[in-house]
């Protein structure tokens, strides 16, 4: 079976599962939001994650209906656990380049959103540099009208598109978010670029008035250096891998 039949029979079947990963305050540790990820939950309960199918999914189109799956499915659960008294900041997700430059994407936002009675300033919207590429008016018009709705919009991988910075300041942006491999290098020999790299982004977004978090922290001296640069929020397995629904509920009441 190709993975685009099996992307339809997991829309048909319903066997798409959306795990949540913690940002937190670096300084107090507390959950600040929460990033939904998609996978697939196969009949032996093995998990498909999504770097095996969402660039078929956005080749074929597909993405379109999964996209709007994920939406619904993060918004439904960020409701819940905000009934159920957990104060989940924002409820975060990834969204395709494909999906944001899609005639009704605005229209399908502001359909999940009435549908699931979530607050629309409860929801970010995650993009990469490569989806903001497309300099056209009605970018800007989807990127003003989720403002004008109260949605955030993310950044997802910063620094490893070739947007100038010029171009990004245009848009309405909430959040930066510095990729993992910046991260992850502070361990190397090459450990000065990404020192320079990362101490730059934390000192544009201070002056752009944009949230930065930092992905992908592993270990305590990773924590220690970002805190050290005086960046606020963070996320990465050193607090917790991404976890079923369930799993996260049980994160969230320990740390009350
Ligand atoms: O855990 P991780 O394997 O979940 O995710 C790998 C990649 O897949 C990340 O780049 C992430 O942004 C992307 N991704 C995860 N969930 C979604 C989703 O719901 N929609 C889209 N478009 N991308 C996603
Ligand atoms: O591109 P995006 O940032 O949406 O993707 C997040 C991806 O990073 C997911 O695949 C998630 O599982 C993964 N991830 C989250 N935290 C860590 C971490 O601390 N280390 C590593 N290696 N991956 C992480
Ligand atoms: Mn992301
Ligand atoms: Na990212």
């Amino acid at each position: 079976q190709s993975m685009e039949q099996e992307l339809h029979c997991a829309l048909e079947q319903n066997k798409f599962v959306l795990h949540y990963q913690p940002k937190v305050n670096l300084e107090t540790g507390l959950i600040t939001g929460v990033e939904a990820l998609i996978r697939i939950r196969e009949s032996d309960n093995q998990l498909v994650y999504p770097e095996h199918f969402i660039s078929i999914a956005e080749d074929c189109g597909l993405i379109l209906p999964v996209g709007r799956w994920v939406l619904r499915e993060a918004c439904r659960q960020a409701q819940e656990w905000l009934h159920a008294g957990f104060d989940i900041g924002q409820i975060a997700v990834n969204v395709s380049a494909r999906e944001f430059h899609s005639q009704d994407f605005l229209a399908g936002v502001i359909s999940v959103l009435n549908e699931t009675g979530l607050d629309p300033r409860r929801l970010e919207l995650e993009i990469t540099e490569s989806g903001l590429m497309k300099d056209t008016e009605q970018l800007m018009a989807i990127l003003h009208g989720l403002k004008k709705l109260g949605v955030r919009i993310a950044i997802d991988d910063f620094g490893t598109g070739y947007s100038s910075l010029s171009y990004l300041a245009r848009f309405p942006l909430d959040t930066l978010k510095i990729d993992q491999s910046f991260v992850h290098n502070l361990d190397d020999a090459s450990r000065d670029t990404e020192n320079a790299i990362i101490s730059a982004v934390i000192a544009m977004s201070e002056s752009l008035k944009h949230r930065v978090v930092a992905e992908g922290i592993e270990t305590k001296q990773q924590l220690g250096f970002l805190k050290s640069k005086n960046c606020t929020e963070g996320q990465g397995y050193y607090f917790s891998r991404p976890v079923a629904a369930e799993d996260f509920t049980a994160l969230m009441a320990a740390s009350f």
